[in-house]
């Protein structure tokens, strides 16, 4: 069994006085040298992946990189209101939701971009919702995929509402004689280390252990919450919280595509048989800003960053790939034009797409017509109306005074 630690800085910053040292083994398959390493508990979980499995789940963690590097470019010339880079949590975004059925349902944050993409969201279908075109970017029932949620932690109480909705159904389905087909659902909420410190990620555990709720509760801990290191966020891996709620926590190497996967893999199957909620700390790391409206030098060195740099996960699983199953440079190739081809399409979507209308704004606010909502939306037209008539007036009396 291998147990690893992570790069130097962070574990320094974990000895901040006060902190508990932990014992709890920190998983890890596929080391930073690309080769794969024996864990007990996990490598059975990874035996039977192809090496047509591995290259999908390469070309996936690159095509994410690539629309992730796209959305920073389309925000820096003007045509996204935000992005929120996930650059460095490929690994621990793909290998978590790959495993999954389409009929599980996924609760993300919002820095689960890849995870959108594996669940089939078109990268232009995301992109709305950082253009300020729609509150949620895509059909959550079509892709069984939850819209993004920005108030940290209060999806963990959707997800394990839900997966209690989803147990209770399928017991009382059974109770009555006719039985669900299929395999139990199970239900992922995503969350960073900084919302794991959230009172309603508490109420959560403490709900979904008491219901056995069919919940993984996956923590990508990227180091940061924004400008807040780990080490102040939590004095213990957060995995070892689990314990204190009654259900099993896992730490993975977040970076280690075969180990997320493996984890995942138990977690679900764990959860399927009804055996409770489980919780996964993905130690990963935030390689670039929080959002395009950060600067993460301005807190964090350079020298953490480098360390981590050589920690890529999309590196270690190109080498795994290259030197363990001999896959050619002609894949890779192929792969990045692929991915360009993608990028520049989503980017020409992008563009296409008109600028939002502000009384759109009105539409969304119940699903159902509200007369007060309907009184407001008029008297917001009224106004704006307003405005061209004085223009009108402007443009006949050629007395523009400018905007
Ligand atoms: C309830 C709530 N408090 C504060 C914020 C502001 N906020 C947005 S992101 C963020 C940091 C979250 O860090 P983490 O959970 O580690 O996720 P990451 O951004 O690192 O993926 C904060 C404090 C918020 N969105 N919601
Ligand atoms: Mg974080």
């Amino acid at each position: 069994m291998k147990s690893v630690e992570g790069p130097r800085s962070t574990m320094e910053s974990r000895s901040h006085a006060g902190a508990v040292p932990s014992t709890l083994t920190r998983h890890q398959l596929l080391d930073e040298q690309g080769v794969v390493a024996e864990d007990p508990l996990l490598s059975p979980y990874a035996a039977d992946i192809t090496v047509e499995e591995l290259q999908h789940l390469y070309r996936s963690m690159t095509l994410a990189r690539r629309v992730d590097e796209e959305g920073t470019s389309l925000q820096r010339q003007g045509q996204l209101v935000l992005w929120v880079p996930l650059r460095g949590q490929e690994a621990a975004q793909v290998g978590s939701v790959w495993p999954t059925h389409p009929s599980d349902r996924i609760y993300p944050s919002y820095r689960e971009h890849a995870v959108a993409f594996e669940r089939g969201v078109p990268p232009a279908e995301l992109m709305r919702y950082f253009r300020g075109l729609s509150a949620g970017g895509w059909d959550p029932e079509q892709y069984n995929l939850n819209p993004y949620t920005v108030v940290l932690g209060s999806q963990t109480l959707h997800a394990v509402g839900y997966a209690m909705g989803a147990s209770l159904d399928r017991k009382a389905a059974e109770d009555s004689g006719s039985p669900l087909d299929g395999d139990p659902e199970a239900v992922i909420a995503y969350f960073g280390d900084g919302a794991s410190t959230e009172g309603e990620v508490h109420e959560a555990m403490v709900f979904a252990a008491s219901y056995d709720a069919p919940v993984l509760f996956f923590i990508q801990n990227n180091q940061w919450a924004i400008s807040v290191p780990f080490a102040t966020q939590s004095r213990v891996p957060l995995a070892t919280r689990a314990a204190g709620y009654g259900f099993e926590g896992l730490r993975v190497d977040g970076n280690d595509i075969l180990g997320v996967v493996a984890a995942t893999r138990y977690a679900l199957e764990k959860l399927r048989r009804g055996e409770g909620p489980v919780l996964i700390e993905a130690e990963t790391y935030r390689m670039g800003a929080h959002t395009t409206a950060d600067d993460p030098t301005k807190y964090r060195e350079r020298e953490e960053e480098d360390q981590w740099g050589h920690l890529d996960p999309i590196e270690r699983l190109r080498v795994h790939l290259r030197t363990v199953h001999c896959v050619d440079q002609a894949f890779f190739d192929t792969v990045a034009a692929e991915n360009d081809a993608v990028a520049r399409q989503m980017r020409a979507d992008v563009l296409a797409m008109s600028p939002p209308e502000f009384v759109d704004r009105f539409d969304g606010v119940y699903a159902e017509p509200h007369s007060l909502v309907a009184a407001e939306r008029a008297e917001y037209l009224d106004y704006q109306a307003g405005f061209v008539a004085q223009d009108d007036s402007q443009d006949s009396d050629s007395e523009g005074v400018g905007a």
